[in-house]
């Protein structure tokens, strides 16, 4: 499977149904179809680097724009009374999807640490 051929590049793409929430000429947000909270988002940038670890220093506004991104949407979906920012890297770190993706997790108290 090439980088832009996941199922997040089919989601930018509009070739599969998403509920986006917010969409900029960088990045893409929508909701999780298997929800670990009341609010599960994924931010994720239109270009398909596949993992944080293929992040270059090219990317360097980008990567801010995406925990701009964050913010933003995190303000829009209320919640004003914290949230957790996630970025699952790689085999070990439980990245399933190879496509970067920033997980928004809010609306209930968070166990630390994750499993
Ligand atoms: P991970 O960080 O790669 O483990 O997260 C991938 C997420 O993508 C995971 O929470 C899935 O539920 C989510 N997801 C999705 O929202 N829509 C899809 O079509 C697929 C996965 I495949």
């Amino acid at each position: 499977m090439s980088e832009t051929d996941t199922i997040f590049g089919k989601i930018i793409r509009r070739e599969i149904p998403a509920d986006i929430v917010y969409e900029d000429n960088l990045a893409l947000a929508f909701r999780d179809v298997n929800p670990q909270a009341p609010v599960h988002i994924l931010v994720i940038p239109k270009e398909p680097i596949a993992k944080l670890a293929d992040a270059e220093s090219q990317n360097h506004a980008l990567m801010g724009h995406l925990l701009l991104t964050v913010k933003r949407v995190a303000e829009q979906e209320g919640l004003a009374n914290g949230y957790r920012v996630v970025i699952n890297n790689g085999e070990d770190g439980g990245q399933t999807v190879p496509h970067l993706h920033l997980h928004i997790l809010g609306g209930r108290p968070l166990a630390w640490p994750p499993g």
